[in-house]
């Protein structure tokens, strides 16, 4: 086993606030996978940034009438508090307008460039002559071809989902200044990706047939349809600026920088160190991120790494998500189809973990998930209060009533007590051996089953009939419901880090160590509790009402 896991989060653009789709996609399975790791005492860094430069960035800066500095201050800081909010643990969370990831990112093009690893290519691109900017193919709007949509981009129509290019548009003009664009020659930089395809296919096809299907299988139609030289600058004035002689004007491609964001993160936090983390053979690196950048990861990023050499080492694993939609249709930002995790804590104060659980047990690990609010209410009710909570509060609640809060010695245990503890190891290795394949829903479902073995347990035993006449035996029931809920508390630090906590303090213990789950004992007898408190509280039908009420307006508005 690797010594070390460097473990990175896909930078999120700082051009809005963070959603459901973000957490549940990226950040939620990676925040776990860290914590079960670092649980297991194995050394670990998570690196993620906000990404806050290319052309997104821009857009929005015009939209809201202010600089793009604005817009990414804003929105870094923003972004920044939701992960904290929700106890996303990283070791830094930095950004790609930070000096040194400026100083990083242009000395890495330097180095490719002065060894020859690009080339150059003059093209015509489309350039805004009232503005005097060159003109991404989403900067140029106009009328769809195909289905006559005014508003269409001149890379696609967001109306019937067509792929455009800009000359396909009719009447087409610059969002910039809404002149007329006209073709310009510029020179740009190309990573030549076809050279690196037969070692990508070796690499990736041959040496990682395990990764995820949806990941393998687009890696491989992207080989299969053959590489291309990939541009990795552009004319803008908003990004790092391409650092050699003759480039005025011109700035790295964002996706060209922002991969890069990882490893000037790694630098600013470990300015001393962090070669340790890169270009060691004991690094194992996964990459966390959406569908949608998969080939980043998997194609350019290794292909920039790999001309790059220098003993950088590659992804062992890109375990990416498929999307979350909302109530049915596509979470979309500029259509503010999206739960906000700033708006849903207003809302939804203290129920960080609750928004945890539902969008990890219904994570779009293999395929496209709908999250509805209606689902949300029912687990949160019918699994985290119904089983996890009530089985805890019932066993503390219980040992308050008949021993003072002071945990039970257990007498002779029956089958029924040794079948319940039985469960503990096995789900235990479950949880293990799913959150090691990355198979967070069914991890966490080996969990909440451990909390349903003992809500079963307590209802079967009825330590509250057998305290009336045994009370040896309404000791033994309660000491199993005890080591049972300290076992819960192991099981679910990795998911559910906010009521762990909670139910730490109730059983008044320190984190319990990944290693002791499933030992016997792991709470002594005379150990004293504290008062029982409610794990979870219901979510009333009044609350969810406002939330799909929420959204009923956001559609009207937009049909009005
Ligand atoms: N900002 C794209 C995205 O959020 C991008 C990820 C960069 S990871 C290096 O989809
Ligand atoms: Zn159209």
């Amino acid at each position: 086993m690797k010594k070390r896991n460097l473990i990175t989060c896909a930078l999120p653009y700082a051009n809005g606030p963070v959603h459901i789709g973000h957490l549940a996609g990226v950040y939620v399975p990676a925040d776990i996978y860290v914590r079960y790791l670092r649980m297991r005492g194995r050394e670990t860094l998570f690196v993620c940034g906000s990404d806050e430069h290319g052309v997104p960035i821009t857009i929005a800066a015009r939209k809201e009438g202010c600089s793009p500095q604005d817009i990414v201050d804003k929105y870094h800081n923003l972004i920044k508090q939701s992960f904290a909010d929700f106890g996303i643990t990283f070791d830094i969370y930095s950004r790609t307008t930070s000096a040194t990831h400026h100083q990083y990112a242009a000395d890495f093009f330097r180095k490719l460039y002065d060894e020859g690893k690009f080339i150059e290519k003059e093209s015509e691109q489309f350039y805004d002559p009232e503005a005097k900017v060159f003109l991404a193919d989403r900067y140029i709007v106009g009328t769809c071809p195909k289905c006559g949509n005014p508003d269409a981009y001149g890379d696609q129509c967001e109306k019937c989902g067509s792929t455009l290019s800009p000359e396909e548009l009719i009447d087409p003009h610059s969002k910039v200044s809404g002149a007329e664009p006209v073709k310009k020659r510029t020179k740009h930089w190309y990573l030549p990706l076809d050279r690196y395809e037969p070692w990508l296919r070796e690499w990736i096809l041959d040496g990682h047939k395990e990764w995820k299907t949806n990941v393998y299988g687009q890696c491989k139609s992207w080989l299969d349809g053959g590489l291309q030289p990939r541009a990795v600058s552009r004319d803008l004035d908003w990004g790092v600026p391409v650092p050699v002689e003759g480039a005025e004007g011109k700035v790295l491609y964002v996706w060209f920088d922002a991969p890069i964001g990882y490893i000037s993160n790694t630098i600013e936090l470990l300015p001393d160190s962090w070669e340790q983390w890169w270009k060691s053979e004991d690094t194992r690196m996964v990459h966390f991120i959406g569908k949608d950048n998969i080939v980043f990861h998997c194609i350019v990023f290794p292909s920039m790494l790999k001309a790059y050499g220098d003993g950088f080492i590659l992804p062992e694993n890109v375990p990416a998500n498929e999307f979350l939609n909302l109530e049915g249709d596509k979470i979309s930002t500029s259509k503010n189809w999206a739960v906000w995790l700033h708006e849903y804590l207003q809302d939804f104060p203290g129920k960080q973990d609750t928004l945890r659980y539902v969008l990890t047990a219904n994570a779009p690990e293999t395929k496209d998930n709908d999250f509805t609010w209606k689902d949300f209410q029912t687990r949160h009710n019918s699994e985290l209060v119904a089983i996890f909570g009530n089985f805890v509060n019932r066993a503390v609640v219980l040992t308050h009533k008949y021993f003072g809060g002071a945990t039970p010695a257990p007498g002779e245990l029956l089958d029924i007590d040794r079948e319940a503890l039985a469960q503990i190891p096995l789900l235990k290795k479950e949880i293990e051996e799913n959150i090691e394949n990355f198979k967070f829903r069914e991890a966490l479902r080996a969990a909440m089953n451990l909390a349903r073995v003992g809500n079963k347990y307590i209802s079967d035993t009825e330590p509250w009939a057998v305290a009336k006449t045994d009370p040896a035996r309404t000791a033994t029931i309660l000491n199993t419901c005890i080591q049972i809920t300290a076992s819960l508390s192991v099981a679910f630090a990795p998911f559910l880090p906010f009521s762990v906590e909670k139910l730490n303090r109730i059983l008044a213990v320190e984190p319990i160590a990944w290693d002791d789950f499933g030992k016997a004992s792991l709470i002594p007898a005379g150990h004293v509790l504290n008062k029982a408190e409610l794990l979870f509280s219901k979510i009333e039908d009044a609350e969810i009402e406002k939330q799909t009420k929420r959204l009923d307006d956001i559609k009207a508005a937009r049909l009005a």
